[in-house]
Parts: structure tokens; C-alpha cells; sequence
């Protein structure tokens, strides 16, 4: 049993030097209610969304957890959406997006058959500014955006959002992280 604590003491010291260490990524993390999508499949409900900034690689990671495995091919339009406000005023000023969709759909959509693309986007415009890399495995979608690609912030504050219907179709997302209070939106705020 003395043994035992001893490691157990050990591991905690180590795992508090690993929190401390100053080479540690700084992150920011909203956890989300289950079950408060708009939309009954359940791959569109964030339980979890973060930002990971990615030390020595200029490049920020971009993550949702949702609540479904996502498929292959879903229904119909499916997105996963972080929100960025670079300035501060309330409006974001890029759009990170990883969706399933097609050209007929969505015109900044490339490609005529349904897909699975990423796109840097200028909310004002809808359009497309960069791709980036990106994953979907099981019910967890990553994404990996150079830095350099919205104007290198120390700081941004984001939304993460679900949706299941283009922008264009004025309707609203189906998942928000943080969630709405009233009418307004919530910002988390990243810095690094
Ligand atoms: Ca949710
Ligand atoms: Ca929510």
C-alpha cells in the first residue's frame, strides 16, 4: 500500500510539472451541453470544442468532439464551423470550416459530387481564401490552420458551430459552443 501511494504521489508530481512546464500548448476549451442541437443527428451535437495553439509549428489546432460518430457520408449537408474574431468587435472575421457538401448546393463548394473539403472563409464574402489540413475520425474532427492564415493574433476569441444547411440559406446553426445567452453570442476567448 506505501509503495503504492508513493507512485501514486509520484505521478501526480509529474503530471503538475507537465501542467507548469512553460514549453506546454495553451489552449482553450468549451464544453457543451448533450442534446441541444437543432438537428436529431447526433454527429451535429459539439460536446466538447478547442483551440490548441501547436508550439514550434505556427499552426493552430482546431478540434470538435461530437456526440455521434460522424459518417462517411452524411444525409446532406454537414458542417463544422469556429468562428473568428481577430479584432475584437464582436463579428468574426474568419471562418474555419470543415464540410460535406457540393458544388450545386454551396457555390464556393469545389467539386459537383458530394465531399468532405476544408475552407479558410471570409464571412462577409462566403468565399474561400485557403484550405488547410483536416480529419474526421469516429465522432472527432480536427483542424490544423496555419496561423500566418488570420493574420498571425496573439490573441482571437470563437464560436465553434455545427450546421446543416449552408450559410446562404439563412438558416441558423444547429450547435453552438458557447451556447447563445438570450440572443447574443458568447465568445471564448484564446490566447497564447
Ligand atoms: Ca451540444
Ligand atoms: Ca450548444
Amino acid at each position: 500500500m506505501g509503495s503504492h501511494l508513493r507512485l501514486v504521489l509520484a505521478c501526480v508530481a509529474v503530471f503538475t510539472l507537465v501542467l507548469a512546464s512553460p514549453v506546454s500548448a495553451s489552449s482553450s476549451v468549451v464544453h457543451d451541453a448533450s442534446g441541444d442541437s437543432l438537428s436529431s443527428h447526433s454527429y451535429t451535437d459539439i460536446g466538447l470544442a478547442k483551440v490548441t495553439d501547436q508550439v514550434g509549428t505556427e499552426t493552430l489546432y482546431f478540434q470538435q468532439v461530437l456526440g455521434g460518430s460522424i459518417p462517411a457520408a452524411p444525409t446532406g449537408f454537414t458542417a463544422y464551423n469556429w468562428l473568428i474574431d481577430t479584432d475584437g468587435n464582436g463579428i468574426a472575421n474568419y471562418v474555419i470550416v470543415v464540410r460535406f457538401c457540393r458544388h450545386s448546393l454551396q457555390a464556393a463548394c469545389v467539386g459537383d459530387e458530394w465531399h468532405w473539403e476544408s475552407a479558410l472563409t471570409n464571412p462577409a464574402t462566403g468565399q474561400s481564401i485557403a484550405s488547410f489540413e483536416f480529419t474526421i475520425a469516429g465522432n472527432v474532427v480536427k483542424a490544423f490552420v496555419a496561423q500566418s492564415a488570420i493574420g498571425s493574433p496573439s490573441t482571437f476569441r470563437w464560436i465553434a458551430a455545427t450546421r446543416t444547411s449552408p450559410a446562404s440559406s439563412g438558416l441558423p446553426s444547429v450547435d453552438l459552443a458557447p451556447d447563445l445567452v438570450g440572443s447574443s453570442p458568447v465568445w471564448a476567448e484564446f490566447g497564447r
